[in-house]
């Protein structure tokens, strides 16, 4: 292929060896694909009845509405509103998991999981408002359980949800409140999407999109219970040292990939993988088990565990054409289904394990939370056969690794600053900001897409804010790409950063005993995660008596792809956050509800998508934003 479509050196080193063995790739696929559905790109297909499908044609000159009457402007809507309503029921769906695990360990019948921070689970308490005073610590699981399914059981439309109503300022919930988009049952919000979007229902395209946005706003919540339960269960996210890219995987060890988004079974594997070394070792791997990671599970446990992370998600395949994965295990969420084909080619076992996501072809283990240690033990095994399998001239592992310092959740990030200011940690953070030294926030998340050549538009606009002094926090595949290429180390902050910002990184470094600076990025943790930069948004919020869309905060998902992300950027939108897409989303079929997303959003809540597919002018728009947001604050 003559076009460039990564700047990641290993897929350079592993595109010609997928070649030669005849394997298919993404990139291939993509290019099979050309050109795309114009219809499909601009969001006016319908097919959402069997008269259709339908398609509105954007010239003028053929059908103006669908068979049953339905508008360029209602199509497109409905569309969008029901990835975002997909999306939110991916995270929510993730987030129930964990809910669940939790009250099973509160009420003994998980005795594989433990409550690993009393502490993180007594603040979860009292901020749902629940008291905890006297309270055995699993009482207070159970409660805090149960409070958190309520969020998926109420059906009191009056009552938002728990936690979004314990998360947010005063402020915006009384925005959304007004707005009617404050959700009040997970469950049913994404059936209510659902719903409205069936032939002959909702067809007005405002209120469509105001039922999208309740939608993603129930994203963002289960998105919330499910990063602070994980804590609770798996562990507060500390700083800690590890490396990215292909080159952690090892050519003498097992090589264990684990792949997709829920910490659940992954973070048992990180445990069991301990005591299983000597058996890896009797099968010829001197050097034992490997445990890396693959997008957001690899995320989890990269920042909980310090796993390395071997890839984001469109170099997921790669992983396995170096011939050295010996099982990839995968659960949920952004698992291409040609892994199972690829590790065929191979010696590699494709495991998956849950009931609802099973891939033709691959190995399937029935994970169950009650014999997670068992499950955990079955899958090494299997990896363990498969090393003894493993044809060593097959295997290319590129040389090429980056060290990248993680872990840098709300806590973290407070704790570091506290060192600074014990009593008061976030008024060095608002003195910096305030006094220039920080010009702004700027929140990287979202996905890899072919669309565009992978990572770079996140290391491009990341230079620029850098230069310019921006805080930078990132989440999901845009973490994984600045790890994968060294933006996540104290070098990069020297190199990279302006001279303000490196000062103050540099201050909160040393005095949290880093040695030097914080790196570049901060690595927030996985997709779910980025609900504590909205935590560390709402406390700065809080701090300075205004609210989110006042901040001069901004973020970013120059290759969003999933429907997760499109939930995400619209809550990010709701919260009054401007939201660069670097990806065209597929709107722009219906003026009306572009315009709704890019301007009158702004109006009505603060945040707005600011769609630009320039990474250079993209930081530019960025830097914009927040200067406006600096002059309203008058700083
Ligand atoms: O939840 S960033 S490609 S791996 S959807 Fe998927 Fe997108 Fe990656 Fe994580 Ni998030
Ligand atoms: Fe066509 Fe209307 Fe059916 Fe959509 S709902 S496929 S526009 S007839």
């Amino acid at each position: 292929m003559t076009q460039t479509h990564c700047i990641d050196p290993c897929s350079a080193a592993l595109l010609p060896k997928a070649k030669k063995e005849g394997i298919d790739t993404v990139w291939d696929r993509h290019k099979a694909m050309q050109p795309q559905c114009g219809f499909g790109q601009l969001g006016v297909c319908c097919r959402i009845c069997w008269k259709g499908p339908c398609r509105i044609d954007p010239f003028g000159d053929g059908p103006k509405r669908g068979i049953c009457g339905a508008s360029a402007d209602t199509i497109v809507a409905r569309n969008v509103i029901r990835m975002m309503g997909a999306g939110a029921a991916a995270h929510s769906e993730h987030g129930r998991h964990v809910a669940l695990a939790l009250l099973g360990v509160a009420e003994g019948k998980l005795p594989d999981y433990a409550i690993k921070d009393e502490a993180k689970l007594l603040s979860i308490a009292a901020k749902l408002g629940l008291d905890s005073a006297g309270q055995e610590i699993h009482a207070v699981a159970r409660a805090v359980a149960l409070a958190t399914l309520g969020d998926f059981q109420n059906q009191d439309q009056e009552k938002p949800c728990t936690w979004i109503a314990s998360t947010l300022t005063e402020k915006r919930l009384a925005t959304l409140a007004s707005l009617e988009v404050l959700p009040h049952n997970i469950d049913a919000v994404i059936t209510g999407i659902m719903a409205r979007t069936n032939v002959g229902c909702d067809a007005d395209p405002v209120n469509l999109i105001l039922g999208g946005i309740k939608g993603a706003l129930a994203d963002f919540n289960g998105m919330c219970l499910a990063t602070e339960l994980s804590d609770v269960l798996f562990g507060t996210p500390t700083p800690v040292i590890t490396a990215a890219n292909l080159g952690v995987l090892k050519e003498d060890a097992v090589n264990i990939a684990l792949h997709g988004h829920n910490p659940l079974l992954s973070d048992v594997v990180c445990d069991v993988a301990l005591t299983m070394e000597d058996e890896a070792r009797r099968a010829g791997a001197k050097s034992g088990i490997n445990l890396v990671g693959v997008c957001c599970t690899g995320n989890e446990i990269m920042v909980r565990h310090g796993i390395p992370l071997a890839a984001n998600y469109l170099s997921q395949e790669l992983a396995l054409i170096t011939g050295a994965v010996d099982a990839m295990v995968v659960d949920v969420q952004c698992i291409m289904p040609s892994i199972s084909e690829i590790g065929a080619c191979f010696h590699t076992e494709i495991i998956t394990t849950m009931d609802d996501t099973k891939i033709p072809g691959a190995t399937h283990v029935k994970f169950r939370e009650e014999s997670a240690v068992e499950n955990a033990r079955q899958i090494i095994h299997l990896a363990i056969e498969a090393y003894k399998r493993r044809d060593p001239r097959r295997v290319l592992i590129p040389d090429y690794k980056q060290t990248a310092m993680v872990g840098f959740g709300a806590e973290a990030i407070i704790g570091a600053l506290a060192t600074l200011n014990a009593e008061d940690p976030l008024q060095p953070l608002i003195d910096n900001i305030v006094n220039g030294n920080i010009r702004g926030i700027a929140l990287f998340a979202g996905c890899n897409n072919t669309q565009v050549n992978q990572d770079s538009s996140f290391v491009t606009i990341a230079r620029k804010l850098a230069a310019n002094n921006v805080l930078l926090l990132a989440t999901g595949c845009g973490a994984g790409a600045f790890a994968k290429h060294g933006m996540m180390t104290q070098e990069a902050t020297n190199e990279y950063a302006g001279a303000s910002l490196k000062a103050v990184l540099t201050a909160i470094g040393t005095s949290a005993g880093l040695g030097g600076p914080l790196p570049l990025v901060l690595h927030m943790g996985s997709c779910v995660d980025n609900s504590r930069a909205v935590e560390v948004a709402v406390a700065l919020a809080n701090k300075l008596g205004v609210d989110l869309d006042d901040l001069p905060l901004v973020s970013s998902a120059p290759e969003a792809m999933s429907e997760k992300a499109v939930a995400i950027g619209t809550w990010s939108i709701a919260l009054g956050i401007p939201t660069h897409l670097g990806i065209m989303p597929q709107v722009t079929g219906s003026a009306l509800v572009t315009g709704l997303i890019t301007e009158t959003a702004k109006e009505l809540l603060g945040g707005h998508f600011i769609v630009e597919l320039d990474p250079e002018v993209a930081a530019d728009k960025l830097l914009a934003a927040i200067d406006e947001r600096r002059s309203a604050l008058g700083i």
